[in-house]
């Protein structure tokens, strides 16, 4: 790929997952292709909470008292939030937000929920859509001004430790989700100067796309007791004393379908991994003058049979050339494509072509044992596409010793470099300005006889730069 966002833009558009050009900036259309892929990405993710957490809807509208109740976090997101001031001709009294994220539209409500020790913990999630006015370059599905696909969950406990455990429990789920899509990452606290506003700390998720620019794909946040005391969310413990909660949330958006989009994807075009696959199989005819009736029946019942078996096929009966089709689907990025022709049916075989290795292989269909046979061949697929993501990931994340491998691990070889630091904020701003990048967050490592890769003072931790979106 030579130009990704020329790339990305282009796939966008001829595989049709979104239409950029609604006339809002930083909103576009989901057209049905990529409304697929994000519903069986959401489904994946669903699965997971439903397990542990409640699924919940709050209005999109936030009175303006509410948002600006907590401080540090109305001043994180004043610059970015849309207000709603009339209705109709009328002017409101207390203006609206759309929500930017939906701590302040929660809590209030929280506050009237939790009453004793015994209604804790809470957990719950909500996928909505949210509004942020960005003000760098807006980019489809990167940075949007109207999040569509906003998971949120919010979680409510009794102690610090509980609240901790969610935070690595989160930080779980995240990572089972990703794996699923064989979309890798790096896990990095925040430095405090980039952590979500009214946060103790924050947990980020990161991954590369394939310009060497890393994308936030997650956060997970500790809120430690800062909005309880804002919105005055107490329980009362088994001695009848009144405590505050403490409290995380953690969110994931639309970005996660530009990664599988972004990692996946090759020159042919987008390359689906099974699980979010509109299509996961699609049936191309082979057919000759003679004996093509014969062809597009069996073709047809073979797609009764895998849809039968719980597989999402595709049977493309079109009267063009089969080249076309092998086309098309390649760069939709339909994992398994099968093709039929007069003599596959005589020798009870079938070709299949994997759209992530670019290779064929001859299968047979003699028995119904071949279900299962597509089924594993589908499992590698996703397989193969995670090692693969994985190997190019850590072929770009690079241990170095010295500010200047750091900046040419950066430049040259594209991706994150990581090193030990002090942990400093001056010091911090100063790489960040040094080698034009970002901290991305710090891993704590035993540093204790290392020094700062910059000022040289003992080092605290590693940490990890790159180039960021
Ligand atoms: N309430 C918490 C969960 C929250 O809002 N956290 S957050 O601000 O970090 O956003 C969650 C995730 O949304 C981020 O990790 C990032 O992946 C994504 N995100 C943030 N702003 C975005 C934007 N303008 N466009 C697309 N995704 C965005
Ligand atoms: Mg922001
Ligand atoms: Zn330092």
């Amino acid at each position: 790929m030579t130009d990704f966002s020329e790339w990305f833009h282009n796939i966008l558009e001829e595989a049709e997952i979104i239409d950029i050009r609604y006339p809002v900036k930083g909103m576009h259309v989901w057209q049905p292709q990529g409304f697929k892929i994000r519903k069986y990405t959401l489904d994946i993710l669903k699965k997971i909470l439903d397990e542990t957490h409640e699924e919940v809807l709050f209005p999109l509208l936030v009175p303006e008292d509410e948002l600006a109740k907590e401080a540090i976090h109305v001043k994180g997101f004043e610059e970015e939030v849309y207000w709603v001031t009339h209705g109709g001709l009328t002017k409101l009294n207390k203006k609206l937000a759309l929500r930017p994220t939906s701590e302040t539209a929660m809590y209030p409500m929280f506050a009237l929920w939790v009453r004793s020790h015994s209604d804790l913990p809470m957990k719950f999630y909500q996928i909505v859509n949210t509004f942020r006015y960005e003000t760098k370059h807006t980019r489809p599905l990167i940075r949007v001004r109207e999040i569509t696909t906003f998971k949120e969950a919010h979680t409510v406990h009794a102690t610090r430790e509980e609240c901790e455990e969610q935070v690595q429990k989160a930080i779980k789920i995240y990572r089972e989700f990703f794996d699923m899509l064989g979309i890798p990452y790096s896990i990095s606290k925040r430095p405090q100067w980039d952590k979500f506003p009214g946060a103790e700390y924050t947990m980020a998720f990161d991954t590369i796309l394939p310009d060497g620019k890393t994308l936030q794909i997650g956060t997970v946040h500790n809120l430690g007791q800062t909005f309880a005391k804002t919105f005055d969310i107490t329980y009362e413990t088994a001695e009848g004393e009144h405590e505050y909660v403490y409290q995380t949330c953690y969110g994931v958006s639309d970005r996660v379908i530009a990664s599988i989009i972004g990692i996946h994807g090759d020159e042919k075009g987008l390359c689906l991994p099974p699980a979010v696959a509109p299509y996961q199989i699609v049936i191309i005819p082979i057919i000759f003058k003679k004996r093509a009736e014969e062809v597009l029946e069996f073709c047809q019942q073979m797609t009764d049979k895998l849809k039968k078996a719980g597989l999402r096929v595709y049977f493309d009966g079109r009267d063009i050339r089969a080249g076309k089709k092998y086309y098309e689907y390649e760069m939709r990025g339909v994992p398994l494509r099968m093709e039929i022709g007069p003599r596959d049916i005589e020798n009870k075989n079938a070709i299949i072509f994997r759209r992530d290795k670019l290779e064929k292989e001859t299968i047979s269909i003699e028995s119904d044992e071949f279900i299962n046979n597509i089924k594993s061949i589908l499992e590698n697929i996703s397989h193969d596409m995670k090692e693969n993501a994985w190997n190019a990931f850590n072929k770009h994340i690079k241990d170095v010793q010295t500010i200047e491998e750091a900046a040419s691990e950066i430049e040259d070889n594209k991706g994150i470099a990581r090193f030990y630091w002090c942990g400093d904020e001056a010091c911090g701003k100063e790489l960040e300005e040094k080698v034009k990048v970002d901290i991305l967050g710090i891993q704590d490592e035993n540093a204790a006889t290392e020094e700062c890769i910059n000022c040289k003072k003992p080092a605290k931790c590693k940490t990890l730069i790159a180039k960021t979106y």
